[in-house]
């Protein structure tokens, strides 16, 4: 039994052939409790249901006894237990028949209150589910009912109701249990609120304001923006036909114009009014430090104190502890290996408690890279995240990071062993557990699985990555780093093609992927940076993926990383002969996506006729290219199709919600989860605010979905149900890109009237010597200034002449002496200042921030 599946196939493709058609035979319509449906005609299939001559032919499972009380079946569920299907009460033998609707429905009772699973089912693995319901039930009971369409002829269905996964024990009542064929299909109909769209959170004063509005016209209407009852803005929106993403008629609408700040604004079009949003500065702060704390929430081998985030707290998961054996010694697969690892720590990926390298990569680099894009703006400080490293004087961002560099370190196959230098490709239970569990109560045996170069890269990528970061502030760790990594490349180099296995699905996800020349090309690009060294440089430049056009219209993710190493090598100051190009093709990339962005009516960057699982996370990957180019070259296009690219985001879109938790009036929370489980069981909560959707998936993978979703335009395939773990789930490596991009559009550098020259005048072993000079290029005198850079990795000032400087981790800043104190414009300043060297280049920074503006 499995509530997860074993899904095979590499990423943002469509499954494999057996898995279409296992989901085909799957496809149902199932509808619940509210309106109740029209009642069936057909014969009752189900044998005393009424227990009027006792509690034959139901069974239940052996820790729990049925009996008749009060005309009812009744049974005293055992607490203690961990998944639904520990405690069962069922039927067998129900025939369905293929294609004919059912109205499936009964009387419960639970005392206290649970949430039960009623399931109608393949009475065999893979236990197919034809329905499958969370009825809530209560004390004083209620009646239930739900239709759904048999996809098979059935001659031995199973009629179920799961009661496990209860810590206490309890008592379960049903009476009136009937199925009966010829019931009116249901069809599900999402509340999608006023035909109005727009970012419920806001808007930025300085930014685009865009909106779409669903309706028939096919010539522009007025709209008018109010505030206050009074009119702000008018003016006729712009007909864009039928949207193939939404399969709506539809007009948007740009009141970009409009830039005064205030709250409850509405947009009126078509006799529609929008939800209410913000004109507002700062808008994006919060989310910048939502989405990074979700990453404690996530966290793995630790408790999560109540006092840093209430409601959340839990104990420690997979610390070594009854009922777990993990993760502190865990043993591979039978026959994958002879020992044990201590792989304990690292972050959860998703609502699992599966812990894989290469989802764990990506996540892992790009908080790094949102640390490392924004470290001379100090973005990113210690103690913003409210975490039990907050204030070691580290970026919290960096101390959440370590937490899963640790793991991915300790995946790394030790020396003397076969395969030695390589990572285990993941570590996860044996067999899939069910919703809701939290970490410490996972039964499961641990197990580690085969290496894999894929793996291996990301171990490799993200070390040298972390080598450089983390110099100013641990130097054994970022030394350890850079060795682990040079080790992890030597051994990928050696075995290049070693793939996970599509099969090994059981208990956890593949994430197989069949060419990983991308992730070479990545790990080379980190590597390359960090040390400047010509292996490195030389694999960068052979590289296919070096000069290809590597921006897919899917975006990139965790199976497709070369874009990872154009973006480095693109943004992080390094020596190559062909930056000047590799910066432009990022500039290319990004306008790309502007592209599609403009052509979509809701603004969407991303835009191909099916979308894939995870779509909100390409969504925003294809955001980051744009950011990247805004770093690049400045331009205002770009930090606008950022913008545009979160309107979509938080409610620009068919649906009318948002897809990040705690924001905007409707926004996703039921997100698949084995401990935000809140559907399933009031006591547990919801996800924290900051946490990203999957968003719609036309493949449409998992049964909830399957029964509401048939058919859907892609826009339309995503239900905000706790059991949709294909269009609903969240994960570290979708949280991750939310991060990098609110990090991004939370600081804010307006462009400065500065040049800086940077010169190193001289470098010797074990220190450098540099001149600053500084013009202002301005019409206005600047009177008194503070400039700040960064260096690339552990490089420290040591003595300075004509400012004052100081140094805080990487971060310089250099202010005037009062005889330098003004710079008139055309005029200049120059410092000077000697450092001490540390591995790695010593390179030009390239980004400088004068009394917080930036130089170019
Ligand atoms: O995010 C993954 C997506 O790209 C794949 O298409 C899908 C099927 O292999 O798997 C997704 O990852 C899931 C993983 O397999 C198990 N944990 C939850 C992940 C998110 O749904």
């Amino acid at each position: 039994m499995r509530t997860h599946p074993s899904l095979k196939g590499p990423p943002v493709i469509r499954p494999p052939a057996w898995l279409v058609l296992t989901l085909a035979a799957a496809l149902v319509t199932l509808t619940p409790l509210t309106p109740l449906p029209a009642a069936a005609d057909g014969p009752e299939q189900i044998v005393n249901g009424t227990f009027d001559t006792g509690t034959a032919p139901w069974w239940s499972t052996g820790n729990t006894a049925l009996e008749v009380d009060g005309g009812r079946l009744c049974a005293d569920v055992p607490g203690g237990t961990v998944n639904p299907w520990d405690v069962i009460v069922g039927q067998d033998n129900v025939a369905l028949v293929k294609d004919e609707t059912y109205e499936y429905s009964f009387f419960g009772i639970a005392t206290p209150g649970r949430v039960a699973k009623a399931l109608i089912q393949l009475p065999v693995d893979p236990y197919t589910q034809y329905l499958s319901a969370n009825p809530e039930l209560s004390v004083s009971g209620n009646d239930y009912a739900y239709t759904f369409t048999s996809p098979v002829d059935l001659p031995n269905g199973q009629v179920a109701f799961q009661l496990g996964g209860s810590a206490t024990p309890w008592r379960f009542c049903v009476d009136n249990v009937s199925l009966k064929g010829g019931a009116e299909p249901d069809v599900y109909q999402p509340d999608t609120g006023p035909r109005v769209r727009v970012n419920m959170v806001g808007y930025l004063p300085s930014g685009p304001k865009n909106a779409t509005v669903v309706t028939e016209e096919t010539e522009p209407v007025g709209w008018t923006l109010r505030r206050g009852g009074a009119t702000v803005a008018h003016g006729d929106t712009v007909p864009r036909g039928v949207d193939p993403s939404s399969r709506q008629n539809v007009h948007s609408i740009d009141f970009g114009a409009v830039t005064t700040p205030g709250t409850g604004y509405t947009l009126e079009a078509d006799g529609e009014t929008s939800r209410p949003f913000d004109i507002g500065a700062n808008l994006y702060e919060e989310l910048r430090a939502d989405a990074l704390k979700f990453y404690y929430t996530q966290r793995s081998g630790t408790p999560i104190l109540d006092a840093l985030r209430p409601g959340y707290g839990r104990p420690a998961g997979h610390v070594g502890t009854a009922p777990n054996q993990g993760d502190v010694a865990v043993p591979c697969q039978p026959g994958v290996c002879d020992y044990t690892l201590n792989v304990k720590g690292g972050w959860y990926d998703a609502g699992d408690h599966g812990k894989y390298v290469v989802n764990g990569g990506i996540s892992v680099h790009q908080l790094m890279s949102a640390f490392e894009r924004s470290k001379t703006d100090g973005t990113h400080k210690d103690g913003d995240l409210n975490i039990p490293e907050s204030g070691n004087g580290v970026p919290d961002i960096l101390d959440e990071a370590r937490w899963e560099q640790e793991f991915l370190l300790s995946m790394q196959v030790p020396d003397g062993r076969p395969h030695a230098g390589m990572a285990h490709h993941k570590i996860h239970d044996a067999a899939w557990t069910g919703l809701p569990l939290l970490p410490h109560l996972d039964p499961q045996r641990r197990e580690l699985h085969p290496v894999s170069t894929a793996a291996t890269l990301n171990l490799a990528a993200t070390a040298a990555q972390a080598s450089r970061l983390f110099a100013p502030y641990d130097a054994a760790f970022a030394a350890r780093n850079l060795a682990a990594a040079r080790k992890a490349w030597a051994a990928a180099k050696a075995d290049p093609a070693r793939y996970a296995d599509p099969a090994d699905g059981v208990g956890g996800g593949a994430y197989n992927d069949n060419d990983v020349t991308d992730e070479f090309y990545w790990a080379a690009a980190e590597l390359y940076i960090s040390t400047g060294e010509k292996e490195f440089r030389d694999y960068v430049l052979a590289s296919p993926h070096h000069t290809g056009d590597i921006w897919r219209d899917r975006g990139f993710d965790w199976g497709n990383t070369a874009q990872l190493g154009r973006l480095q090598l693109a943004s992080v100051p390094n020596a190559l002969p062909d930056r000047a190009r590799v910066r432009r093709s990022v500039l290319e990339g990004a306008d790309k996506y502007l592209a599609v962005q403009k052509a979509h009516p809701y603004g969407l960057p991303y835009n191909p006729p099916d979308f894939d699982w995870g779509s909100n996370n390409l969504v925003l990957n294809n955001m980051v290219v744009m950011a990247v180019a805004h770093d690049i070259g400045g331009e205002a296009k770009y930090r606008d199709g950022v913008l545009e690219g979160m309107d979509y985001l938080f409610g620009r879109n068919a649906l009318n919600q948002s897809y990040v938790t705690g924001y905007g009036e409707v926004a996703s929370k039921n997100q698949h989860s084995r401990w935000y489980a809140h559907q399933l069981d009031a006591a547990l909560p919801n996800p924290p605010r900051g946490t990203l959707s999957g968003g719609p998936n036309s493949s449409i993978q998992d049964p909830v979905a399957q029964a509401k979703l048939r058919g859907c335009a892609p826009q339309f395939c995503y239900i905000d149900d706790i059991e949709s773990w294909s269009t609903n789930e969240l994960t570290i490596n979708w949280n991750s890109p939310l991060a990098w991009i609110s990090s991004f559009l939370a600081t804010p550098a307006p462009a400065g009237v500065c040049t800086v020259t940077y010169t190193l005048h001289d470098q010797w072993p074990g220190g450098f010597n540099t001149q600053v000079t500084v013009v202002n290029t301005g019409k206005k005198a600047i009177n008194g200034w503070a400039l700040k850079w960064s260096f690339s990795g552990g490089q420290e000032v040591r003595s300075h002449w004509s400012a004052d400087l100081s140094q805080s981790g990487a971060t310089v800043t250099a202010k005037n002496l009062g005889w330098n104190k003004t710079i008139k414009p055309g005029d200049s300043i120059t410092f000077g200042f000697l450092g001490a060297e540390a591995p790695g280049p010593n390179l030009r920074p390239e980004r400088f921030l004068l009394n917080g503006t930036l130089c170019r």
